[in-house]
Parts: structure tokens; sequence; C-alpha cells
């Protein structure tokens, strides 16, 4: 006897970082984030819970492989889930395999944990018949993962409370307000990164001041010009202030001490190249934005897709020389 459950979760790209934690325990962040949630057929987790009485321990694989249940962000979510669940207490106290798997290259500056914890909280509020917003669930095994929780552009905010109650996503607009949107993702470099993002955001949360600076001083009103940007499909607005939230997020991060470096050459060769397009433009047709990698998300309007991989293709082509390996093209869409 058993119940199985299986569940899809995309990346989400933010355009207003999460970068720092108020409460690492609870992974509540310093500032409200925004973010896009890419489809379910391209950057996925997809997760495999089964629940049966005839299971020894809980166990999971990540990948293929084995990995410890021991984890504090794994437990984290499971109490949670154990929180709100409906199921008996007899059915409760079956052990639990789970298997989850990405479809992209793990910890390499893509999300991977947004959309594995995702998976994870959705797959196993199908499995306990919890009902509600399960963001708060996500975000126990990892801050961003809130997000993935929702398609479209959603708005993780960052609450007041300190039981974290209050810090939970919110979608602001389907995938299809917004239909032309397409996200392209320049895969510079797959392996892992050096330094964690919870590493990373500690450690410049406590030596940069520029991060506190940002987050109480820029991100409050950005946050507003861009939610509102979105609404009115006002791509410059959104464009200018996605570039420049990156920016500052990578700003802040050399500014740490030790400085945390995520980009490389080629990162800033598409950060040039993509000011240059524009500028030669009558009109802004591409954002760039970088997570805790060097790979780059290009954020533009579908009739400009042809003309930016034409440039792309004649500055960056896909070549070994220049550690450009390949890239991939990807629509918004409700998940
Ligand atoms: C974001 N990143 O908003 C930012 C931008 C990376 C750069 O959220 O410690 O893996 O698990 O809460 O969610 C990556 O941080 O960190 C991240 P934890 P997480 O997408």
């Amino acid at each position: 006897m058993s119940i199985t459950v299986t569940c899809v979760a995309p990346v989400n790209i933010a355009v207003i970082k999460y970068w720092g934690k108020r409460d690492e325990d609870l992974i509540l962040p310093i500032n409200d984030s925004l973010s896009a949630t890419l489809d379910t057929e391209h950057l996925c987790a997809k997760t495999t819970v089964r629940a049966s009485p005839e299971f020894k321990e809980n166990k999971i694989w990540l990948n293929g492989r084995e990995e410890s249940m021991d984890n504090p962000r794994l437990q984290n979510c499971l109490k949670e889930i154990m929180k709100r669940s409906q199921l008996s207490k007899d059915m409760e106290s079956w052990k639990l395999h789970i298997c989850s798997e990405n479809n992209f290259p793990t910890a390499a500056g893509l999300a991977s944990s947004a959309a594995g914890y995702a998976c994870l909280a959705a797959a196993l509020a199908k499995l306990y018949k919890v009902e509600g917003d399960i963001s708060g669930i996500a975000r126990a095994g990892s801050g961003s993962a809130c997000r993935s929780v929702y398609g479209g552009f959603v708005r993780w905010y960052k609450g007041s409370d300190p039981t974290g109650i209050d810090s939970i996503a919110k979608p602001i607009a389907p995938a299809s307000h917004w239909p032309d949107m397409r996200i392209l993702v320049l895969v510079v470099n797959d392996s892992k990164k050096k330094v964690s993002s919870a590493i990373g955001m500690k450690r410049t949360l406590l030596t940069s001041e520029f991060l506190t600076y940002k987050a109480e001083k820029i991100i409050p009103k950005r946050i507003e010009q861009i939610q509102e940007a979105i609404l009115k499909k006002d791509f410059e607005t959104f464009a200018e202030h996605t570039m420049r939230d990156s920016n500052e997020m990578h700003a802040a991060c050399l500014a740490a001490y030790p400085p945390c470096i995520y980009m490389n050459d080629t990162s800033h060769l598409i950060v040039e190249l993509m000011h240059q397009y524009n500028s030669t433009s009558d009109r802004t047709k591409v954002a760039y934005s970088f997570d805790a990698g060097p790979n780059a998300t290009l954020f533009l309007l579908e009739k400009d897709v042809a003309e930016l991989l034409g440039i792309l293709d004649h500055y960056l082509p896909p070549a070994v020389d220049n550690n450009l390996e390949y890239r991939k093209g990807i629509s918004i869409e409700v998940t």
C-alpha cells in the first residue's frame, strides 16, 4: 500500500533580487523581491513523493543520488507541512521516499534550489492535503523557492512579523498578461559556483553597508515602479530597473569583504554588448540580469528575439574559446 504524488516546478528569475536575510533560521529576507517564473518545459524540477507504511525510514534522492535527510532546510519544510497536514495520524506516520530531478545544471546560479523546494512543497502539500498558500512552506527550504510556487510575475513580500507568517509570495500578473515577453538564458558556465548564495548573502550583509542601503533606500521605491511597469507593459522602464538591480546586487557583492565574485569576463562582455545594442537602437530592446553565477538572463520582446540572436551569434558565437557553451530561449507561461 502506498500513495504517490508527482509535481513539476520551474525556475524563477528575479528582476528585483533577494540578497540578504534578516532571520537566517526562518529564511526571512531584508527586502521584497520580484521575479518571473519560467514555463514548465525548460529549467524545471520534477519531484515524486511516495508514502508507505512499509517504508522503514524517510529517504531522498537528488538527481539519482541518495542524500541525507538530516538537511535542516528539508526538515523545516517537512515540519511546516506536518503543522498543516489534514491526513489521519496513522497515515502521517508513514515514511516517505522522495525523488527529485532537475533538467538543468544544479547549483550553477540557475536557481535550482528554488525549483526544487517549490516542487517539494507542492508535492508534500498534495500528499498531506494541505490547503491554501504554500509559499511559506517552500520558503522554509530556500528563500527564492517561495516565488516558484506561482506562475507569471510574482512578488515575495518580506513581511514584518518575526514568525515569518507574512513573508509570502503573491502573483502580481499571470504570464498571459505580457504574452510577448521572452527570456533567454545564456549559459556561460554550468559548473558549481564557488560561493553559495546562502554564504554569499550572509557575507555581503555583514560586510557591505551598501547592501543595507540598497534594501532600505532603493528597493522599496524601485519595486513599486517595476510592478507598475509590468502592469502597464512598459518594457523600457522594466528593463532599466532590471539591469540596475542586477548591477547593484553585484556591486554589493564586490563590496563584501572578502568580495563575492559571481560574474566573469564573459558576463561583463554581455553587459557591454547589451548596452551598446540598446544605445544604437531607437528604444531599449533588451535587459540583462545575473544571479549568483556568471550566466546571463536576458529579457526582451518577441519581435526582437531574431535580431538579438543574430547579434549574439556574431559577437558571442557558442564556441569553446569564449566559454559560452550553449544557450536556450524560453518564454514565460503560467505554470
Ligand atoms: C534571487 N538569488 O532573488 C536571488 C538573486 C540569487 C541572486 O535567491 O539561502 O538559493 O536558500 O534562501 O534562495 C538565491 O538564493 O538562498 C537567490 P537561500 P537562495 O533569486
